[in-house]
């Protein structure tokens, strides 16, 4: 999205701007004498510019790109941008238009394009070009060598001239480009110490079941719930041995293609980019039943009214791996259900804003069929967190460890990033404390466009409620005869009661 790339950019030429001016003052500090109350803001100022410094992954060498941002060039002598010259009559398109041009190329004309000038090596030994080959033309059939362009070159050297590539080692090091460099960048950070910080969000051990609906559910509030996962084994199993030998050459979902797991660990272990591939499988426990064996839904789940749908139940159980860094952008849950998410193996950084609060940097279309956010969740971080420092209604945020289960209610946005490589368990439910609010998203006018995970989108509402008419006569009734009691307790305003308008007002509207 245009507007977060533009923030990014501004900051890192900012910060590239503000290194200088303080190298300056600092040489001018050897020649005069700074009056005491200067000196205390340049300390200031000195220990911002550590709290906003970034570091680097240990893997990844600050003189392992050669791209730098277009800010740079002002600072540059010779004010040389072989980006440019290199491109020819291109040169007017943007980074963006270059590399969609490319991304239409195979294999071996972007690796003899990549031969002509030294503005073409750069772009075509973009990686995110090579991984959409990989992924287009082996789909998750490939053995991760290091980089994309290494394993597509590996996989295909049969069908290929390897001399008409030249090594990607080949450094360029005047050319300039926001765009690429922020994609360097974002691959290559690590999470600041002070993302991880705040962790503010309620934890319970051992709390009945009524007190987690009393306290958690009904109030629609998220909760971090410790110790409730005892009883899994595969807390103690799952580790990447016992995984593939009891998945074999099982495929699983990950993005746009199906791996085996062998193949998804070792791409885990060399994966160095802005996005890794998650691999996020609703149908892990029919593939490998013993799988769905090793885990049982926690006790505060265990309603779970959609079952009433049998295997017309939109999909509801996933499992997610993904190596550091990996995770889920903003959104909202589907179909207004609520969650768990149960972590296995290592750990994630949550954060949560509840339904009213749309995250900065984050563009709900109005009927919330769409969501324009940041490239990716290292973009937000660098560019968005910093933000939320300030508003009143701060998001609710944690480290959830393995044997942790957290609490999403439904409607709430959130973001999840592994902080290393990680396997989580998922369910999404409806129990009786939001069902109307299910039925009422299931009954909208666009429930095509809204409504995911099962292939009959614009009759579940009619299903659904059949079904639970079926199963459980009158609790549809029973619940909004509650709701509506609810409504009129609540405290109405003054303007609200010498108008009348909407005293008792209800939304649910079917
Ligand atoms: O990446 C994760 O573990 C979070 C998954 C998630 O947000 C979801 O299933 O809605």
């Amino acid at each position: 999205m245009l507007s977060c790339k533009h923030s990014f950019l501004s900051q890192i030429l900012m910060k590239k701007k503000r290194r200088k001016k303080t190298q300056k003052k600092n040489k001018f500090n050897k020649l005069v004498k700074i009056p005491h109350f200067h000196k205390q803001q340049l300390l200031e100022e000195e220990k911002e510019e550590e709290e906003e410094a970034f570091s680097l992954k240990s893997s990844v060498s600050s003189h392992s790109h050669g791209v730098q941002p277009l800010g740079n060039l002002l600072f540059n002598s010779s004010s040389h941008n072989s980006r440019n010259t290199g491109l020819g009559n291109l040169q007017t398109l943007s980074d963006e238009l270059v590399l969609d041009i490319l991304g239409l190329l195979e294999g071996t004309h972007l690796g003899i394009l990549a031969t002509v000038s030294k503005s073409l090596c750069v772009f075509c030994n973009h990686e995110p070009l090579w991984r959409n080959l990989v992924l287009e033309n082996l789909k998750g059939d490939f053995c991760f060598n290091g980089s994309w362009k290494s394993t597509y070159v590996l996989a295909c050297k049969r069908f290929m001239n390897l001399s008409e590539f030249v090594s990607s080692s080949l450094k360029v090091r005047d050319f300039y480009s926001d765009y690429l460099f922020q994609s360097w960048l974002c691959a290559s950070l690590e999470m600041k110490p002070e993302w991880l910080e705040r962790n503010n969000i309620e934890r319970r051990n051992g709390i009945s079941v009524e007190e987690f609906i009393l306290n958690f559910e009904k109030p629609n509030k998220p909760v971090l719930l410790e110790g409730c996962l005892k009883n899994w084994g595969a807390l103690e199993k799952w580790d990447r041995e016992y995984l593939v030998r009891v998945c074999g050459d099982v495929e699983f979902a990950v993005g746009p293609v199906d791996m085996k797991l062998e193949n998804f660990f070792r791409y885990s272990d060399g994966a160095k980019e802005e996005r890794p591939l998650y691999l996020f499988d609703p149908k892990f426990a029919e593939k490998v039943p013993v799988l769905g064996s090793d885990y049982e839904v926690p006790v505060y789940f265990r309603e779970d009214l959609f079952s009433v749908l049998g295997n017309e139940r939109p999909d509801y159980r996933w499992v997610i791996m993904g190596p550091a860094g990996s995770g889920s952008s903003f959104h909202i849950d589907p179909n207004s259900t609520s969650a768990w998410n149960g972590v296995i193996k290592g750990s994630k950084k949550w954060v949560l804003f509840p339904p009213d609060v749309v995250p900065p940097g984050v563009h709900p279309s109005p009927d919330g069929a769409e969501v324009a956010c940041p490239v990716s969740i290292i973009e937000w971080f660098m560019n968005f967190y910093g933000a939320t420092k300030t508003w009143k209604k701060r998001p609710i945020e944690c480290v959830c460890k393995a044997g942790e289960v957290i609490f999403v209610p439904n409607g709430w946005w959130h973001l999840v990033i592994n902080l290393e490589e990680s396997i989580a368990i998922t369910q999404n439910y409806v129990s009786r404390s939001n069902l109307l609010n299910v039925l009422d998203f299931l009954k909208k006018p666009n429930a095509s466009e809204l409504v995911s995970g099962t292939k009959d989108r614009v009759n579940l509402y009619e299903k659904f409620r059949s079904a639970i008419e079926a199963s459980f006569p009158g609790t549809i009734t029973q619940l909004m005869l509650k709701a509506e009691e609810k409504a009129k307790q609540k405290k109405v305003s003054y303007w609200e009661t010498v108008t009348d308008a909407k005293v008792g007002g209800f939304k649910f509207s079917f």
